[in-house]
């Protein structure tokens, strides 16, 4: 067995003040908060896909800049055997418990599905007999149907049938080996389901087959007796102009037009919710309130680039407003915090995949603790109950239990004249935020 992370030995709690740049300063695996320890309440993940697939290639350097520790290994299959060895090295390091993958992260495609499929399952083997010696586990497994020329217009949403048929026999596979592995969900991100102009698509036909194709998928689970969450993760744009899974909102209304809404839940990623033109905030508190929260593609975009830049999260108020939303929900059950995150193309050496996840998990981890404190307080809760304390008593219950209707309400004016109106308080709100977020609260 190849050790790939020599450097770097098992990362420890060291505390807010140290100044080892391999220790957590905030997350501390076994403290327990609430009944439940933070490794459980967090339930981090490693994208396999950024984090051992990352070349730091960007549109002006395909190549990439990264140096990793099995870049001398030149044949494919020995590559990714490799790989599967650096992602336990590293989860087991880092202390990360899970870990997620495409089907075309784990093994290469072959020429034909036959021999690709083959591939993924001696892969698949291999990682399940590394998971006999390791307590890390397969957060969620899914498919790559985007990357292929073959999906150039689509997969579920392509304007060929044998496209549509590739990408189901695609997704099978993917979902039989994440069933094999014990994974907890399986994810569907709309690849290029989207378009480019309508001038060329039938968008009816589109969203139907879409609507075809995941209805399949929940009949295919319950035939292998696969017990995970089945997930949509939102994204508005990217690679297509136009993707149909564009928010969370989008997403309810599409699974209810089309009968899926007990099937599936949604992974909320923080950067598609900006490039949607909302807050991660909004996203999840949207999903929440729908019983819809799944899980989490934890990271975070740049307000001033228009594109998805996968940034490890940093941002302590971001995590904090995402955790109220985890902990009102009462936390998660088979989701988690996937680092859908990716270390900057200069941030090129191996050691930088630690402190990208170092750098989240204790930003969660903080984040996590202020929530905590902010809902045990019951600050905003408080103020968010009298700020609609008018629909508790009166005409505003008779609204809510559905006895006043337009006759009724109009008399109620006429008998009580203007409505007594009371500030917002936003600007004191966020001071407040502030107390909690700097540790005075
Ligand atoms: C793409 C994205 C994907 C999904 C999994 O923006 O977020 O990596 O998380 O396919
Ligand atoms: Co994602």
């Amino acid at each position: 067995m190849s050790e790939y992370f020599k450097n770097v030995s098992t990362i420890k709690y060291e505390g807010p003040k140290s100044d080892n740049p391999l220790a957590f300063k905030y997350y501390k695996p076994d403290e327990v908060i609430g009944g439940k320890t933070m490794e459980e309440h967090l339930r981090f993940a490693v994208a396999y896909w950024h984090t051992f697939q990352g070349r730091g290639s960007d549109p002006f350097g395909l190549d990439g800049a990264a140096l990793r520790p099995w870049d001398h290994i030149t044949d494919e299959m020995d590559l990714a055997k490799a790989k599967v060895e650096a992602n336990f090295e590293f989860c087991e390091k880092i202390g990360v418990p899970f870990f997620c993958f495409h089907d075309r992260d784990i093994a290469p495609e072959a020429d034909n599905l036959r021999e690709t499929n083959k591939r993924l399952d001696e892969i698949t083997a291999l990682i399940k007999d590394r998971m006999k010696n390791s307590s890390v586990k397969l957060l969620w497994g899914t498919t790559n149907a985007f990357g292929h020329r073959r999906f150039t217009h689509g997969a579920s949403t392509s304007n060929n049938a044998a496209v549509f048929a590739y990408a189901a026999a695609q997704v099978k596979k993917a979902m039989e080996i994440t069933k094999e592995l014990g994974g907890q969900n399986y994810v569907f991100w709309g690849g290029r389901e989207g378009y480019e102009t309508l001038l060329n698509t039938d968008m009816k036909l589109e969203l139907d087959n879409l609507a075809r194709f995941l209805r399949m998928a929940v009949e295919y689970k319950k035939e292998i007796g696969f017990d995970g969450q089945l997930l949509i993760e939102p994204k508005p744009k990217e690679p297509t102009k136009h993707q149909y899974d564009f928010d969370t909102a989008s997403v309810l209304g599409f699974l209810r037009t089309y009968g899926l809404e007990k099937d599936f839940k949604m992974n909320i990623e923080a950067n598609h919710a900006t490039l949607a033109a909302h807050t991660f905030q909004h996203e999840l508190y949207l999903a929440r309130i729908n019983n819809a929260l799944g899980s989490i593609d934890a990271n975070q975009g740049d307000l001033l680039l228009g594109w998805d830049t996968d940034q490890f999260p940093t941002n302590i108020y971001e995590t904090t407003l995402a955790m109220m939303e985890v902990i009102k929900m009462g936390g998660f059950t088979k989701g988690g915090l996937n680092f859908d995150a990716k270390v900057r193309r200069a941030s090129f050496e191996p050691v930088d995949l630690f402190y990208g996840h170092i750098a989240g998990m204790d930003a969660f981890a903080q984040g996590f603790k202020i929530a905590y404190r902010i809902i045990e307080d019951g600050v905003f809760d408080k103020f968010i109950s009298e700020r609609y304390a008018s629909f508790t008593k009166g005409i505003g219950k008779d609204i809510v239990d559905g006895k006043a209707g337009f006759k009724e309400l109009e008399a109620y004016v006429l008998e009580n004249g203007e409505p007594e109106i009371t500030s917002g308080r936003q600007e004191l709100l966020e001071a407040i935020l502030n107390q909690y977020v700097l540790g005075y609260k």
